[in-house]
């Protein structure tokens, strides 16, 4: 089925959910690569409201169910720490819509699953930063988040994308990828095959740190892209980090690296003009000061050290990501050009070899800071 075949019946799960309102309009919403996400405009008493509404991915994840129970323990336990410090718990913190059955998602006639948030109100989600602040408040909330996740009981979590930032078995099925070629596309990759095969013990670092016991597992939230925070519109202040589905055990030099990869380049994800791309060391620096504040003195020496590499291994995986995709015809990011995926690995690519170039001064500039 086609994605929108799969959102056809958004009607039928919008009468699912438990809300008194009269639905006015229910628009395509968001640039999010995964799930399908709706905006719902309804009316109670003259007034709008705005919801979420949002077509799970099962594809990417195989157990909606356990997700959704994932991300209402992970929520209420927000919602109690927002509450104990004084804080607004409608903006601080998605909100799950419960079904007239009292469940936080519906299954629909054609298996669809479904879920709704109310809309985080007077908030923005950037896809590139309007200035230095925006990226230091965002790093500021994403260290926070993981600061406040500390006290969470992680092994209450599903595991919902198992190995989701095992950047070594990312490389196995990048080559099987590469082996399959079920699109006959790898001949026309050659250069980007290569590349990703030269920075193999790159990909091993921050494992390795694990796997040594160097750095600790902390409960992450695993994909720090700028635009899964809502920033305050009138203050510009980090307010709510959303997209909670990936909320799992992890690295805490991966959330800070993701956030980098997307946020700190001078370009778009997607940008096809590859000399727009670089990085830009004043908002990698204005990161890092927000991060390690958000995280409140929480990481350890040796993490502070690694920051660097989770931002190199981040750029790798997430473009060797895209380049698996594209090789195995687009099934998993949502594209919207024919090579999209393409277009994504070149930028993640450039964007590695700056960060090479720059290395040294980013060293430098977490040393300042540890
Ligand atoms: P995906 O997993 O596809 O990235 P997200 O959950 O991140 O989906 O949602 C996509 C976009 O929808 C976000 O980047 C944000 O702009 C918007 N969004 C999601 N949830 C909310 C919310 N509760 N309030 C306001 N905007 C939201
Ligand atoms: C996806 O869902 P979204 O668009 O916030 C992906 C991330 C990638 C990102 C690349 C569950 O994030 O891992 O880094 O695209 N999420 C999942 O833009 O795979
Ligand atoms: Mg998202």
């Amino acid at each position: 089925m086609t994605r929108e075949e799969l959102c056809a019946n958004r009607s039928e799960a919008l009468k699912a959910f438990d809300f008194p309102e009269n639905v006015i309009s229910c628009e395509k919403y968001g640039n999010g690569h995964i799930n399908d996400t709706f905006l719902v405009i309804a009316k109670s008493k003259d007034r709008e409201k705005k919801y979420i509404l949002q077509r799970m991915n099962d594809e990417v994840f195989k157990d909606p169910v356990s997700l959704m129970h994932n991300v209402v323990l992970v929520t209420d336990y927000l919602r109690s720490k927002i509450i104990e410090r004084g804080g607004d718990p409608e903006r601080e913190t998605l909100n799950p819509l419960k079904t007239h059955d009292g469940s936080a998602y519906y299954r629909d006639s054609i298996g669809s699953y479904w879920r709704m948030y109310k809309f985080i109100t007077d908030s923005v989600s950037l896809d590139k930063v309007r200035n230095a602040d925006d990226f230091y408040q965002s790093g500021v909330a994403f260290g926070s988040f993981s600061g406040q996740m500390a006290g969470f009981d992680a092994s209450q979590l599903v595991e919902t994308i198992p190995d989701f930032h095992n950047t070594p078995k990312r490389y196995d099925a990048f080559e099987r990828a590469v082996e399959a070629d079920i699109c006959g596309r790898a001949s026309g990759v050659a250069e980007e095959i290569e590349f990703y095969r030269a920075h193999k013990a790159d990909m091993e670092y921050c494992a390795n740190a694990l796997a040594e016991g160097r750095i600790p597992l902390r409960v992450t939230h695993n994909d720090t892209k700028l635009n899964n925070i809502m920033l305050d519109a009138a203050t510009g202040k980090g307010i709510c980090v959303i997209d909670l589905d990936t909320v799992m055990p992890g690295l805490s030099v991966f959330d800070f690296g993701d956030s980098i990869r997307f946020g700190a380049n001078t370009a778009a994800e997607d940008e096809q003009d590859l000399t727009k791309v670089s990085l830009s060391l004043e908002l990698f620096e204005i990161y890092v000061k927000g991060y390690l504040e958000g995280c409140g003195g929480a990481l350890t020496e040796e993490e502070i050290r690694l920051l660097p590499y989770g931002a190199k291994n981040m750029t790798l995986e997430c473009g060797m990501r895209f380049l698996t995709d594209h090789l195995q015809g687009d099934t998993y990011f949502m594209v919207h050009r024919d090579n999209h995926n393409l277009d994504r690995a070149h930028t993640q690519i450039e964007l590695v070899k700056d960060m090479e170039r720059k290395w040294d001064k980013m060293r430098d500039i977490v040393e300042k800071y540890r």
